[in-house]
């Protein structure tokens, strides 16, 4: 009798064979085995997966199944990026530790995980949170602290007033605090950075040995990265030099103004003794630190009553504090150009400052009343005396030899990447080894006393970090000189758990040092796959601390390490579906698909809802999230169809890198094709695993072999560049053509050997299934068969078509055999019915054949 096909027996089955059998559990080293390590960014244990997750793991799965089927040994762990804000803000909620809800998230996640067949070497998890992990972190700070690579300096943080807490850009909401709703505030406050723009150029030009990474990420990373060729150049005035940074040193002559950042300390000192400057500078610090915003927003300013020297014509330029201007940009001052510079364009105008054109400019009108006419490209300069006429880059040289004599200016490389400010006011992260004691200052923990543990049980409510509160934490002995001091409350960013945990997997288990000679066997990750979301700061850190952990020797010789951590990297695309809403008093109220119906009418469709039966309005198709409540629980999908099917649907619906629509209806064709597969298995079970001799002579059976071979070759070449959509095509073409097959021995041969093929392709994809219907029908096990290779000569034709042309025109066609001679081609163009009939009452002039296509007869 054929079985049903149940996917949760199935699913089960296999699932329980990978675990006893520990199918996924890699080793180090394999005699005559290739390694290749195969890595999906971890998730951050937030409850449930998301169908983004199960889209990223799935298409990593299916690449490490296949390059195991391919006999390299695979590496695909997972693991958890454990720290962070969403835990706290659950503890406020729900009155428990950050650490026992994520822990239960964990776990959950950890079972979906499993139920989707992914095969990860669970040996190997790490989670952030755990001290095994973050132990090494505060032991790499410490060395790094050692070094100067970190260093502590003050920086600006947001700060709620109501709440007494530094607030994360994201929970400033249009300038308010999002759980006081108080207005919030810049302050200034002790923190760590490292400075990684002292590896801003090698960051900037190792992307170019990135040949497998999306071009869009690297330009992204580019950017960011920002490198400016400029001049630092000096105003004098009586207690110093205002030092601003260009990139238009060519415009020096064009400077009407010089604007400061609120922070700058010549806008400090004019303000000691001028209220209105005190109270302009207060409100400047208002609004958070969001450079896009502080850009955006409205030009305001206030004269300092300072002045400076123009370094050139020696004219007294006012200097002003403008809040478009950052202190954490090149020197926190500007050289103002109003005729063109945007901004300053503005502000001059607002003010009143004057507005002197320099470069020669296209546009008829020369009066400079609007931006856009004074917007110049690099041309000519003018009303510049002795720099009159030069272009961009002599007027840049002659400038720079000008200023360079009266030690007033120099060619700088500015980038807009800063140092990377590690220090985050909050509890539930990895805690800083730093000691603060009264006579030594700041202390690293010595190595002997690391890890620093975080308590585990702290409930944080919303005022600040609970760590303040924790004596237990905070009291400790100074190391150095022994007396009371006090630990270090701030924690880590949370992109540091997740800078080196792609390293961690490698050498998970080692407690004696933070990597080891494993590390060098498996970096770099042969291939990453993660969210384009990542494409800037993750990928930018991990590429930073790859370098930072060569140097360190971490990598055995610094010489030698691999440059990049991530060899190729894949961003796949968006899972998107359609969204639905109606007006509510405070926005918008999303409905979900699942509690909409859809009405057409008139050719029309308009959708209601199902509880009141009243119009929801169509949003359109938008990326799957909770806010606009039009995500697929995979947990659902699971159930209801199985693992497999959401796996081949995801595979099928589009390439990786492409956005992929959810539709039931294509779930529903997934799971058809898995049951015809089931089927076909089992209605063959027999002759497929009956020894038989191949016959070449059954033409019938041969047509479908060279079929089964054709869409091989062209799935194999699907594989390796990742169109898995198209892979999935090519089995189901070969299904269809092994449907065809008689009964012949020949078509039994031809069975067998094109359904292991098609099965073989399929189980990385669809590893449940396949991997039952191998069980029954083949001899041994799905899991250590080898990638199927195509056989040539199978697919050379001994049969070719032809088609006849007479007078360049189609006429007809016929089918001869691959060995016939030219003389036989033409003998059997000439004789075609078709052809005499068009060649009626003419003289055949010439007759070309163009070989395996066609044959052209030219007659009048
Ligand atoms: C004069 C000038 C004339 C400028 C002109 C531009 C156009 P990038 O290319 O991004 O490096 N700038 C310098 N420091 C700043 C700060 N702390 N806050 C805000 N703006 C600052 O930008 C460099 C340009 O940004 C510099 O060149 C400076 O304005 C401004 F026709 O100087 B420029
Ligand atoms: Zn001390």
């Amino acid at each position: 009798m054929k079985p049903a096909y149940h996917h949760q027996d199935v699913e089960k089955t296999a699932q329980a064979y990978w675990e006893t059998n520990k199918t996924f559990k890699v080793a180090d080293h394999v005699e005559g085995k290739q390694n290749y390590y195969c890595l999906s960014m971890f998730p951050y244990p937030s409850g449930r997966l998301h169908m983004g997750h199960v889209r990223n793991y799935t298409i990593g799965d299916v690449m490490s199944r296949y390059m195991t089927m391919k006999g390299f040994n695979v590496l695909q762990p997972m693991g958890w990026d454990a720290f962070g804000m969403p835990a706290e803000n659950a503890a406020i909620d729900n009155k428990v530790s950050p650490y026992q809800w994520t822990q239960k998230n964990m776990t959950y996640m950890k079972n979906q995980l499993k139920l989707l067949g992914f095969g990860f070497d669970w040996d190997r998890e790490i989670a952030t949170c755990e001290p095994d992990y973050y132990r090494w972190e505060q032991w790499f700070f410490t060395k790094l602290y050692e070094k100067g690579i970190i260093y502590r300096k003050n920086g600006i943080v947001n700060w709620d007033p109501i709440d007494q807490t530094v607030l994360a850009n994201e929970q400033v909401i249009d300038g308010k605090g999002w759980r006081s709703g108080a207005e919030v505030e810049r302050r200034e406050i002790p923190m760590y950075y490292f400075r990684i723009t002292d590896y801003a150029d090698e960051l900037l030009e190792d992307l170019d040995t990135l040949t497998d990474w999306p071009l869009q990420v690297k330009i992204m990373q580019k950017n960011w990265i920002g490198k400016s060729q400029g001049m630092e150049i000096g105003f004098p005035y009586e207690d110093g030099t205002v030092r601003v940074f260009t990139t238009r040193p060519d415009t020096l002559m064009g400077a009407s103004y010089v604007a400061v950042a609120p922070e700058h300390a010549i806008a400090q000192k004019a303000a000691a003794n001028n209220p209105e400057l005190q109270a302009f500078i207060e409100e400047c610090k208002k609004g958070g630190t969001n450079e896009a915003d502080i850009a955006t927003q409205e030009k305001k300013g206030m004269a300092t009553g300072a002045f400076v020297t123009h370094p050139i014509t020696g004219d007294q330029l006012p200097v002003w504090v403008a809040n478009y201007v950052i202190i954490t940009y090149g020197e926190g001052a500007v050289m103002a150009v109003p005729a063109h510079d945007e901004r300053d364009f503005e502000f001059a105008t607002k003010y009143g400052l004057p507005i002197k054109p320099v470069i020669a400019n296209d546009a008829e009108d020369q009066s400079y009343t609007t931006w856009q006419e004074a917007y110049a490209e690099h041309g000519s300069l003018i009303n510049s005396g002795e720099f009159n006429g030069l272009g961009f880059e002599e007027a840049t040289q002659a400038i720079a030899k000008f200023l360079e004599a009266k030690d007033l200016g120099f060619i700088k490389t500015q980038y807009r990447l800063r140092d990377w400010g590690i220090s985050r006011q909050r509890y539930w992260g990895c805690p800083i080894p730093i000691i603060h004691c009264e006579c030594c200052g700041d202390v690293p923990v010595p190595e002997k006393d690391l890890p620093v543990v975080l308590p585990n049980d702290l409930i944080p409510d919303g005022s600040g970090n609970p760590l303040h509160k924790n004596e237990a934490f905070l009291n400790v002995d100074c190391p150095k000189c022994g007396k009371a001091a006090r630990r270090e409350t701030d924690t880590m960013d949370t992109f540091m758990d997740s800078s080196w945990y792609y390293a961690r997997f490698a050498s998970h288990d080692c407690n004696t040092a933070m990597l080891d000679e494993r590390a060098e066997q498996w970096l770099p990750v042969d291939q990453y796959i993660g969210g384009i979301e990542h494409a800037i700061l993750h990928l930018l850190y991990s590429r930073f601390f790859h370098k930072l952990m060569r140097d360190e020797g971490l990598l055995g010789d610094p010489a030698k390490a691999p440059k990049e951590p991530f060899k190729a990297l894949l961003t796949q695309g968006m899972v998107i579906s359609p969204s639905f809403y109606r007006h509510a008093s405070t926005g918008y109220t999303w409905y979900n698909l699942d509690d909409v119906t859809p009405v057409v009418k008139d050719g029309e469709t308009t959708y209601i809802l199902n509880a009141d039966g009243q119009p929801v309005i169509y949003g359109g198709v938008q990326k799957m999230s909770k806010s606009k409540n039009n995500g697929v629980d995979p947990e659902f999908i699971i159930n209801e169809y199985g693992a497999d099917t959401a796996r081949l649907f995801m595979m099928f619906s589009a390439p990786p890198e492409q956005s992929l629509e959810w539709s039931v209806s294509g779930v529903e064709g997934a799971q058809r094709f898995l049951k015809r597969l089931w089927t076909f298995g089992f209605e063959f079970k027999d002759s497929l695993s009956e020894k038989v001799e191949y016959d070449p002579a059954d033409k019938a059976s041969k047509d479908i072999r060279r079929v089964v071979h054709e869409e091989l070759k062209k799935a194999l070449f699907d594989y390796d560049r990742y169109q898995y959509n198209t892979v999935i095509s090519a089995c189901m073409k070969m299904l269809n053509a092994l449907g065809e097959l008689g009964d012949t021995e020949a078509a039994k041969y031809v069975r067998n050997e094109g359904f292991s093929i098609m099965l073989r392709l399929l189980y990385p994809i669809i590893p449940h299934v396949t991997h039952e219907i191998w069980s029954n029908v083949f001899e041994g096990k799905i899991e250590t068969a080898e990638i199927p290779t195509v056989d040539e000569s199978v697919l050379v034709r001994d049969e070719i078509n032809y088609v006849i042309q007479v007078n360049g025109k189609l006429r007809g066609e016929f089918v001869i055999a691959a060995s016939a001679s030219k003389e036989e081609i033409e003998a059997m163009a000439l004789t075609n019915e078709a052809a005499q009939r068009h060649l009626e009452g003419l003289n055949i002039m010439k007759v070309i054949v163009v070989p395996k296509k066609l044959v052209n007869i030219v007659a009048k």
